[in-house]
């Protein structure tokens, strides 16, 4: 089990033990305190669409402003459909593109699922981004089996992401091509190798957690991308994805070590590559990352030519109460104006719908996680209007605010 949310870093581990249940959260201003909040029914019903087509404007390519889908209850079945056609504009499938659904049995494929994602998509009017060639987790049965190094590298992943890839076709954003590879206790001085290899997982052992090594160099991710290069129209992002990253730790500089290495060793060009910042994080100062840093990274990405997506945001809060939902708009609304401000990032994407199938739970480390953007009724949220005013405001062509999660004293929203 891998944690999802930042350390504490620079706060140390005496700190985090005397930590109250509850940390402290502050009093934010948001964008909504100065406009007339919609109905319920009007923020579901309003043409975001419309909003988000002014947003590409400005932008000067589309922007994605997307959600997972798997398939809903008969109960949520009308919801889930009248989002897609009305909030969101980008549909990831949350499983059905992953590897034990597309290749069951070695050499089989069998894309239907993820395919008709991918239609969903199309039938309300949204686009598609793939979700993944390759992950240590949810792997078909038939792996990691007894492949040995060289036939994942010559053979097993150049068909799985050849045969993904080419199947879904030409209507897609951005393809995760690989997922998750890097530890979470990197230290600044690994080379990108070793940034893999601490992680202790398949394929760099036999399997998660194992002693036995198995991939002893990065060959086999520099085939994943090659074959993404080869397969995916030439609009999509090749994306590097990854959990607590974002910010400018050791981890942060294991996925820069490792793109620089995808792109020297597996010629892959810059302006083909991107990094998916997954954004699991907590309304809780610590676990998640502030605007600045943020901002930086994205430049630093930019600086190389490469993209910046945030591709799986949810966010857990402490307690269910007005300040920890305020807190919680005020962080996405950061992350959104990072994002949104940014030459080089135009895909966001949250991850699960509501609250009631979020796959963040209460308890765990994660308070009382409402950590999506519709509640357990599916109706908006606290968050839900601050996005929405969020892109309004970026739509109608004015300059950046400041960070609001910093906290009002040194963040008051202007009132245009
Ligand atoms: O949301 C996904 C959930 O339905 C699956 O059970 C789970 C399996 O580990 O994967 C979840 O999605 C993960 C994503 O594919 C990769 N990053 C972490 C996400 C949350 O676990």
């Amino acid at each position: 089990m891998v944690a999802f949310f930042l350390p504490l870093a620079g706060l140390g581990a005496l700190v985090y033990l005397v930590t109250p249940i509850s940390a402290q959260v502050p009093t934010v201003s948001l964008l909504i305190d100065s406009s007339t909040r919609l109905s319920a029914a009007e923020a579901l019903n309003l043409n975001l669409r419309s909003v988000l087509s002014q947003v590409s404007s400005r932008k000067g390519a589309t922007f994605h402003f997307g959600s997972t889908y798997s398939t809903p209850s008969s109960a949520e079945a009308a919801w889930t459909s009248n989002i897609f056609s009305t909030f969101f504009s980008a549909v990831v499938a949350e499983n059905d593109c992953k590897w034990y659904a597309t290749e069951p049995t070695r050499g089989t494929f069998t894309l239907s699922a993820c395919e008709a994602v991918s239609s969903l998509a199309g039938a309300h009017g949204a686009t598609f981004r793939g979700h993944n060639t390759f992950w240590h987790q949810q792997l078909p049965s038939w792996l990691p089996g007894t492949v040995t190094a060289t036939d994942l590298v010559q053979n097993v992943i150049p068909t799985h992401v050849a045969g993904v890839i080419k199947g879904l076709g030409t209507n897609v954003s951005s393809w995760d091509v690989m997922n998750e590879l890097i530890t979470d206790s990197a230290t600044t001085a690994m080379n990108s190798y070793q940034c893999v290899q601490n992680a202790d997982r398949w394929p760099t052992v036999t399997a998660d957690g194992g002693s036995t090594a198995l991939e002893t160099n990065l060959q086999f991710v520099y085939a994943a991308f090659k074959t993404a290069l080869t397969n995916a129209p030439t609009t999509a992002t090749l994306v590097y994805n990854d959990y607590s990253t974002g910010g400018s730790d050791a981890k942060d500089n294991c996925v820069f070590k490792l793109l620089a290495d995808i792109n020297a060793n597996a010629s892959i060009p810059y302006n083909r590559l991107g990094v998916g910042y997954q954004s699991h994080v907590g309304a809780q100062a610590g676990y998640f990352v502030p605007k600045a840093q943020l901002e930086a990274t994205f430049a630093q990405l930019n600086s190389l030519g490469a993209k910046a997506l945030i591709t799986e945001m949810d966010m857990w809060i402490q307690a269910n109460d007005t300040v920890d939902q305020r807190y919680q708009a005020a962080i996405w609304g950061d992350y959104l104006d990072a994002c949104l401000y940014a030459s080089n990032c135009f895909e966001f994407t949250n991850w699960d719908n509501r609250d009631d199938t979020s796959w963040i739970t209460p308890g765990n480390g994660h308070g009382v996680a409402m950590a999506t953007l519709f509640d357990s009724n599916g109706n908006p949220k606290t968050v839900t209007y601050e996005l929405i005013a969020r892109l309004q405001r970026y739509a109608s062509g004015v300059s950046e605010m400041c960070a609001t999660a910093l906290g009002s004293s040194s963040c008051t929203v202007p009132s245009t």
